[in-house]
């Protein structure tokens, strides 16, 4: 399955972000802490340069907590100062603060030296759907920016006042022009950061599938209530994986979907199991390692 979406507005963005990055103090780069790496652009690094920058491992309410560990090590290796968050709940705020306070310290000390109010502005970027306009309503404490379950919410640009002296840039979600490879593409599109309209669920779902079937069989085996089929994923034969097709199929019955004749409605399975994945509903599961 390749999956290639980039709406006309994301190279406007692109710009944009290039225009605002001398404004700030720092970058926040939010990832989806399921997928950290297919949901990092690789356009970031050349657009922030050297700013400094935090890496929000969001959603992490919907990841596997020990791989999520991993990955924050992974990041922390490479130099980068990394976070686990839910932008829906609190817990992560205080440490973020602290975070903040580290990398800008610098400049935080020069402005009091010279007797000035400490100002510090952060530009908040992330592919679609990764919760960047949640993130900012959590800081801010407020519902000021507009957020949405699907991508494309954000449109334009938002300054938005999180505490007195401390401003956030929303920004409407990226992605880049040319995914490195067709598993980036489907990894993006299971969790959300891709329009549903651009892709035939069927195949999607088939694909999350077989990754399942690799990492988490017990994701699906539990929620759909399935013997261990001890399915073998297979060659990919045309028009999908047969394994998976068998196990879509499976799940289909499990439910009681049926179209008129008696068939199984794999469209109307495959609907459930990717809103229940995106939800949560298979249990916290992370789609990549760091190794
Ligand atoms: N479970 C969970 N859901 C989250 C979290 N953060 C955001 N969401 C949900 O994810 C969806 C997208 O959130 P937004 O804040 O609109 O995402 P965005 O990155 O601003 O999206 P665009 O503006 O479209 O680029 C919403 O349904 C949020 O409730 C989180 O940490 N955990
Ligand atoms: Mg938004």
């Amino acid at each position: 399955m390749q999956v290639q979406w980039y709406p006309g507005h994301m190279a406007k963005t692109k710009k944009m972000l290039r225009e605002h990055i001398s404004l700030v103090d720092l970058v926040i780069e939010l990832l989806d802490a399921r997928i950290p790496h297919s949901s990092r652009n690789p356009d970031l690094d050349a657009i922030a340069g050297d700013k400094s920058r935090v890496i929000l491992l969001n959603k992490a309410d919907l990841a596997a907590p020990v791989i999520t560990k991993a990955w924050l090590s992974y990041f922390e290796e490479n130099g980068h100062a990394a976070i686990a968050f839910d932008s829906r709940g609190k817990a992560g705020l205080s440490k973020l603060e602290e975070l903040v306070n580290r990398l800008t310290e610098e400049k935080r000390q020069r402005q009091k030296a010279r007797g000035r109010t400490i100002t510090l502005k952060a530009m908040v970027v992330g592919i679609p759907n990764v919760g960047k306009s949640t993130f900012i309503n959590q800081l801010a404490g407020r519902a000021g920016a507009v957020t949405g379950d699907k991508p494309g919410v954000t449109r334009g640009r938002q300054w938005i006042k999180a505490k007195a002296g401390f401003d956030l840039l929303d920004t409407p979600g990226v992605l880049w022009s040319k995914f490195e490879d067709a598993a980036v593409g489907v990894k993006l599109a299971a969790t959300g950061a891709v329009s549903d309209d651009i892709l035939d669920k069927v195949t999607l779902c088939e694909e999350l599938l077989k990754i399942l079937s690799e990492i988490n069989p017990k994701s699906y085996l539990e929620r759909y209530k399935l013997p261990d089929l001890n399915m073998d994923v297979g060659e990919p034969v045309a028009g999908g994986n047969a394994a998976s097709r068998a196990l879509l199929e499976k799940i289909g019955i499990a439910r009681g979907f049926k179209l008129k004749g008696g068939a199984v409605d794999t469209e109307r399975a495959a609907i459930t199991v990717l809103d229940e994945f995106r939800g949560g509903k298979l249990g916290r599961v992370s789609l990549e390692r760091p190794f």
